[in-house]
């Protein structure tokens, strides 16, 4: 049966704070924090679980390579993986931070998907995102590019290489879908930022184009909506920092968008039963919007057919966003119930529950079960993680080598377990 299904990035075993994400504000803030790797994939794990207790498949991609010894040699770094990274490590420790990071965790960035039912071949298309804007994030796609063709073997997925790095790409970070039911058609929304602001505009509408081309979807029925430049001024990287869909509801910050009017008109003329929560910066400042990621929430549909969102504590322990949390769920309209989950270590890099799962609306039975979770499974990977993934990692220890042959040692453990 074809359902949403949620990819969660396992949070890798060198998560660190290195802030290398010019433009993102949790990660420029924690700078040189100390990390707890092994609570950050316990935490990742626990929200997992929750989805799982709210009725939603769930499933998970792995951490990469990290260090990245590959990319190192390419660099010029030459001997065994030790060598590689020592010598990496003395001569640019920015450099090996980049190669260390554990950034393929947000899984929102992975790729673009457009479900079989928008898709003019009828299969459903994912295109690997090049993340080409930041060093640490354009060396994920070949990995990920590999775990996907991987994961979604089966014919009815077509998956699809990253962009020419040329335009910038960041997946499904910037791409809404709104339709009635998951399973049916819907209006593809990409939304990409325009330069000039004082960061990084990090999706360029070329891409969200080229991807909308391969993907084979209507034109008719897709939108390129352009990111108001005060949002991304404001720290909104991404466009899911500031707006969220899920089957007929869009729910968004005023300022998200540069034309919201021009948005409006156009979801009321493709999906007349689309509803758009427009939360106004006079109940919630957008600062306040990006300080508790309000918007960087699941928007789930669950059991009966009613709307809930997973949101981090932080948006609990925000006053202004807390009210208006409450004050929606009183409401009528089709958001019923919130949640809080703990994601605070991903978070600090300025990933939320958002960030870091990949919707992929499509059968289970057609994807990889070895990406698929389960009880058990979660049992098994929380034991894992318990054993091998380092309890913290501070500026000073990127360099030890311990911590990379320990790094290493995790990732050959969750493979061996996975069968992978
Ligand atoms: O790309 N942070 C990530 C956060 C990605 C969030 N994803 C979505 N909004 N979908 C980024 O900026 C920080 C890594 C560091 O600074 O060490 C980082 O890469």
């Amino acid at each position: 049966m074809i359902r949403e299904i949620n990819f969660d990035g396992l949070i890798g075993p060198t998560h660190n704070y290195a802030a290398l994400s010019f433009g993102n504000l949790a990660s420029a803030s924690n700078a040189g924090a100390i990390s707890r790797p092994r609570d950050a994939a316990l935490q990742g794990l626990a929200k997992m679980r929750f989805a799982m207790g709210l009725g939603l498949t769930q499933g998970f991609l792995l951490p990469l390579e990290r260090p990245n010894s590959a990319w190192l040699r390419q660099l010029g770094f030459a001997g065994t993986d030790a060598q590689v990274c020592a010598a990496a490590h003395g001569a640019d420790p920015r450099l090996f931070a980049q190669a260390c990071s554990a950034s393929s965790m947000w899984t929102a960035n992975a790729g673009t998907v457009s479900p079989a039912a928008d898709c003019t071949d009828g299969r459903t298309h994912i295109s690997t995102a090049n993340l080409s804007r930041m060093t640490h994030r354009s060396i994920e796609h070949p990995e990920t590019e590999a775990q996907l063709r991987l994961a979604f073997a089966h014919p009815a997925f077509a998956v699809h290489a990253a962009v020419p790095a040329t335009f910038g790409d960041e997946g499904a970070a910037n791409h809404m879908r709104l339709t009635t039911h998951h399973g049916e058609p819907g209006v593809e929304v990409f939304v990409y930022g325009e330069e000039g602001g004082k960061f990084p505009a990090r999706q360029n509408c070329r891409a969200s184009e080229a991807v909308a081309r391969r993907h084979g979807l209507d034109p008719a029925r897709t939108l390129f909506v352009a990111q108001s430049p005060a949002a991304i001024d404001a720290g909104a990287f991404h466009n899911d920092v500031v707006a969220v869909a899920n089957e007929r509801v869009l729910f968004a910050h005023e300022h998200a968008f540069a034309d919201p009017a021009a948005l409006k008109a156009d979801l009321a003329r493709l999906l007349p039963e689309a509803i758009i929560i427009e939360v106004p910066a006079s109940a919630v400042s957008l600062a306040d919007a990006i300080r508790s990621y309000l918007f960087n929430s699941q928007l789930v549909t669950v059991a009966g057919g009613s709307m809930a969102l997973i949101l981090p504590q932080e948006a609990h322990d925000c006053a202004p966003v807390k009210a208006y949390l409450d004050t929606l769920v009183a409401g009528n309209g089709p958001i019923r119930a919130v949640h809080y989950v703990q994601v605070r270590e991903s978070m600090r890099n300025g990933g939320g529950p958002a960030c870091l799962r990949l919707r992929v609306v499509a059968d289970p039975a057609t994807v990889d079960p070895r990406f698929l979770l389960d009880a058990a499974k979660a049992d098994r990977l929380e034991a894992l993680i318990a054993a091998h993934w380092p309890e913290s990692i501070g500026p000073a220890d990127l360099g030890n080598p311990a911590l990379w042959d320990q790094a290493c040692a995790a990732r050959r453990a969750l493979l061996a377990a996975l069968e992978i």
